[in-house]
């Protein structure tokens, strides 16, 4: 019987078909798939952290009303992936308990702090512009309720790259300061942002795995080169310089060659030695102790109302 199921779910991945919750799935894929969308979920709320630090300071109401809409939209793709995860079998609040343990993880790049409001306009452009270039394809992965919640979510992230691009692009057209400000930033950024993707794919234990089972359908090193690829015209366009000597077209390859980041930094950072890991994960464990009333209120009333039905 298990080897039929066995079969039976090759057969789906084979087909580039879907697998639901209530398939049958190996137990790998149904940890890979636990481990690689609670990543996900817990990034977009930390992510709204770096950015969340800049409401109240933000230079217009213009800027505040889209800065508040963007981090909102940050804690609908982190709700809208905590849902993909618990119909794997684990709850939110389970999810909650092992981010703030340290048991799972979240993306490296949330814990770099964000120094000035151009940073605002950075992480749209740079932080948002890898998320999209990693998102799009996980729209087809092979996991239904993590492809359609990838549909949304790209669609926003979207219109989130092109308000920093504008935030960035408005600044350059402003004084000198604040060009220098923008270049600083983006100094800061390019390469946590590049870290984003992941290990080289030598150093990338889950890959042939995950791209085995249709989790994943290309490499971190492919999208790593085609996030370079597509930020380089848009960085000309802006007008700043992309802190690489070794950047440059290849016109054989028809791709940039590019330098590596510090992967010991990445290491550092993902271990929970960066700059800013203690006070995100302090901060996320604050705001969920803070909230442990609302939980159990919510909970009494759902009891007593189920007595009464
Ligand atoms: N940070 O074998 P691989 C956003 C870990 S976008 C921390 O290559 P895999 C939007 C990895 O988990 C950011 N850890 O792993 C936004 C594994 O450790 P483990 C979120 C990292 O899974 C914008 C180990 O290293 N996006 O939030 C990182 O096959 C602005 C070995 O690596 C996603 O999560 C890293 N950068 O490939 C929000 C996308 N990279 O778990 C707010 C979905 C690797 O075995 C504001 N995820 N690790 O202990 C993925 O596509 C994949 O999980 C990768 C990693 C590509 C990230």
């Amino acid at each position: 019987h298990e080897d039929e199921l066995q079969e039976l779910f090759e057969a789906t991945i084979a087909r580039h078909d879907r697998l639901e919750p209530r398939d049958w799935m190996p137990e790998g894929y149904r940890r890979t798939l636990v481990r690689q969308i609670a990543q996900h979920a817990h990034s977009e709320i930390i992510g709204m952290q770096p950015e969340g630090n800049w409401i109240g300071r933000a230079p217009s109401l213009r800027r505040k009303a889209v800065l508040l809409a963007k981090v909102q939209d940050e804690a609908g793709h982190g709700l809208y992936l905590y849902s993909a995860t618990e119909t794997l079998g684990v709850s939110r609040d389970e999810l909650t308990e092992m981010l703030i343990d340290g048991r799972q993880k979240y993306s490296s790049i949330f814990n770099y702090p964000t120094l000035s409001y151009a940073d605002v306009g950075t992480i749209g452009w740079l932080v948002d512009g890898a998320a999209i270039c990693n998102q799009v394809p996980l729209c087809r992965t092979s996991f239904g309720p993590y492809g359609r919640a990838m549909i949304r979510v790209c669609k926003e992230e979207s219109f989130h790259q092109r308000q920093g691009f504008e935030l960035l692009m408005t600044m350059m057209r402003g004084t000198e300061e604040q060009q220098a400000m923008v270049q600083e930033s983006v100094d800061r950024f390019w390469w946590p942002a590049l870290m984003m993707f992941g290990p080289p794919d030598a150093d990338s234990p889950n890959t042939a795995q995950s791209m085995a089972w249709g989790i994943k359908t290309h490499t971190n090193d492919e999208l790593r080169q085609k996030f370079v690829d597509m930020t380089v015209p848009q960085a000309a366009r802006l007008g700043v310089t992309l802190p690489d000597p070794d950047l440059r077209w290849n016109p054989e390859r028809g791709h940039h060659d590019f330098g590596q980041p510090d992967w010991q930094e990445f290491a550092r950072v993902v271990k929970g030695h960066g700059p800013c890991n203690a006070q995100r994960v302090a901060h996320r464990r604050q705001a969920w102790e803070d909230g442990a009333w609302v939980r159990e209120a919510a909970t009494a009333y759902a009891a007593k109302q189920e007595e009464s039905a």
